[in-house]
């Protein structure tokens, strides 16, 4: 098998990476890295020194490829399956692209600031970035709301990359500023993409590890 995904199946946009995999039955093998454990880090930092996963590393190809939407627009190139993911007409090409860009910076990204402040030791918090990131999430999720209101999928009615972004950060999302009474669209939202087999199936194989998640520690 040519392709190997370097990931934790806990981390959100790990999750990102899998759904688009699954979207297509794309066959791979599985790479979990424990980035706490220092030897998988070291050999992990080996393969990409920035040291975030996903990273995709493809045989084949002879390509390591990291960020998860550059990593989904490589599938779709070199690995196309019966789910498009981004759709040929350039506009819409391009609704999509902005909207996983939007998803990732403005709520993926806010949500795993929110998160980090919780994993930092005593006296090593950071009370503004955190306060920061939660107003922002709160706006985010305002325009997200407006926006879905009118559609079924994140940039229209067909299942794209923004559903896969959006996806793990809605479902993290409503872990550390739960939404449900608040963001009314996105609730509805977030329950299609549960329903969608494949963040089913990456919620599924996360949950062995949701123990980790410093639920207790948000603030
Ligand atoms: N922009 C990157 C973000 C990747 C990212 O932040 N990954 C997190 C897990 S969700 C990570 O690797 N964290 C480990 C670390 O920062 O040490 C992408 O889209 O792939």
């Amino acid at each position: 098998m040519s392709l190997t995904l370097y990931y934790h199946p806990l981390s959100s946009f790990c999750m990102k990476a899998l759904m688009a995999l699954y979207e297509n039955a794309t066959p791979f093998t599985p790479h979990m890295v424990d980035l706490g454990d220092a030897t998988q880090r070291a050999k992990f930092l080996q393969l990409w020194p920035i040291g975030k996963f996903p990273v995709l590393r493809d045989e084949a190809r002879d390509r390591t490829v990291p960020e998860s939407s550059i990593l989904i627009e490589y599938l779709l190139q070199h690995y196309p399956g019966p789910v498009p993911l981004i759709p040929a007409d350039p506009e819409t090409a391009l609704r999509v692209r902005a909207s996983d860009r939007f998803i990732d910076l403005h709520i993926h990204l806010r949500v795993q600031a929110i998160v980090n402040e919780a994993l930092r030791p005593e006296g090593h918090r950071d009370p503004h970035g955190v306060k920061d990131a939660r107003t922002r999430l709160q706006a985010a999720l305002g325009v997200l709301d407006r926006e879905i209101a009118a559609s079924t999928w994140a940039a229209g009615e067909a299942f794209s990359l923004a559903d896969c972004a959006a996806a793990p950060a809605l479902f993290y999302a409503n872990e550390v500023a739960p939404f449900g009474d608040t963001h009314r669209h996105v609730a509805a939202y977030l329950q299609r993409l549960l329903a969608r087999p494949s963040f089913a199936r990456a919620v599924e194989e996360a949950r062995p590890y949701f123990h980790m998640f410093p639920k207790d520690k948000l603030t």
